[in-house]
């Protein structure tokens, strides 16, 4: 199973665990999985939903699997649904996979709220909320085109099909391409989410075309391998354009290994989740759907709005 993962918010300590409470009205505890464990942009998000819950007088229990899999993913839903928690906040790992495991959560009475990711169906949540996703690829391609008026060919490294998050970053880089003959799409190419693999690709595709001029890198462990992946190549002129700003992928800006980065909003996610689920909980009004914004990062913002962007690590 996961371990309860604590976070080093700056807001005080995490909350206290949920033993003992097990439904009924006073029920005041809120369960958030992750989409995994370790990953910056959950536990920024957590750190949102501990300060919020605190607030609202919720206790949190956060638990993630260690890889983004709906077959380690599932099991730690399924064991939350049986503690039985007034909510549950939760990413899932797979718009199929986890459709049958959440409705399950539903049915039981748990108010589940979708954060970040999404499912084909997400009619049995009381509210999700993300990032405007189609909208962070298109801007990520801006970038791309800013850094390289004269066009080329552009890649993209993303970490599975079948992750609502990513897919819709990539069909917004994708659109966007369309609206630039100068530009050459060369698909994209999935690492699982692992930076390792992320680089192998990376140097591949540079064997293949050397004059590949710019990479969108979907998520953090995609930025990070791509990176990787351009300097063991030895390409000196290629465009790396990231989502989410963890410390390395900061580091990797200010390095100038990676040009700009798409910063999400991990911690209001977090807050608004919370708050729908409170809202649920007490007969208030709930959103059903909220979109956060994102901001982007390069070296000329970094010590401003820019820095303030820049996700919590452990
Ligand atoms: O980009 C975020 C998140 O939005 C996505 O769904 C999965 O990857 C991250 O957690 C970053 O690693």
């Amino acid at each position: 199973g996961a371990a309860l993962a604590l976070a080093a918010c700056s807001s005080g300590a995490p909350s206290a665990d949920s033993s003992g409470d097990s439904g009924g009205s006073d029920n005041k505890t809120i369960a958030f999985v992750q989409g995994v464990a370790g990953d910056e942009f959950y536990i920024t998000m957590q750190c949102g939903i501990e300060e919020k819950a605190k607030e609202l007088g919720y206790t949190v229990t956060t638990q993630g699997p260690q890889k983004f899999d709906p077959t380690l993913q599932k099991p730690i839903v399924d064991s939350v649904t049986a503690s039985k928690p007034a909510a549950l906040l939760v990413a899932p790992t797979d718009v199929q996979a986890m459709q049958a495991p959440l409705e399950q959560a539903a049915a039981a009475g748990i108010k589940v709220v979708l954060v970040d990711t999404t499912v084909n169906d997400p009619s049995f949540a009381v509210s999700q909320i993300s990032s405007d996703n189609i909208g962070g690829g298109k801007a990520a391609f801006e970038a791309i085109q800013e850094a390289k008026p004269d066009g080329g060919k552009v890649l993209v490294i993303s970490t599975d099909p079948g992750i609502s998050t990513v897919d819709a970053r990539v069909d917004g880089f994708e659109e966007a391409t369309k609206g630039d003959s100068s530009f050459t799409y060369l698909g994209v190419q999935y690492s699982h989410n692992d930076p390792a693999t992320a680089a192998n690709l990376v140097s591949a595709a540079l064997q293949k075309d050397p004059d590949i001029v710019g990479i969108f890198a979907t998520n953090l462990f995609a930025a990070e391998g791509s990176a990787t992946g351009v300097r063991q190549a030895g390409a000196k002129d290629v465009t790396i354009v990231g989502f989410d700003a963890g410390p390395n992928q900061i580091k990797a800006l200010q390095d100038g290994t990676v040009q700009a980065l798409v910063a999400q909003q991990p911690s209001t996610i977090g807050m608004d989740g919370v708050e729908q689920a409170d809202a649920a909980l007490t007969g208030g009004s709930v959103e059903k759907e909220i979109q956060t914004g994102f901001t982007i990062i390069t070296k000329d913002n970094l010590s401003g709005e820019g820095g303030d962007a820049a996700y919590k690590s452990t």
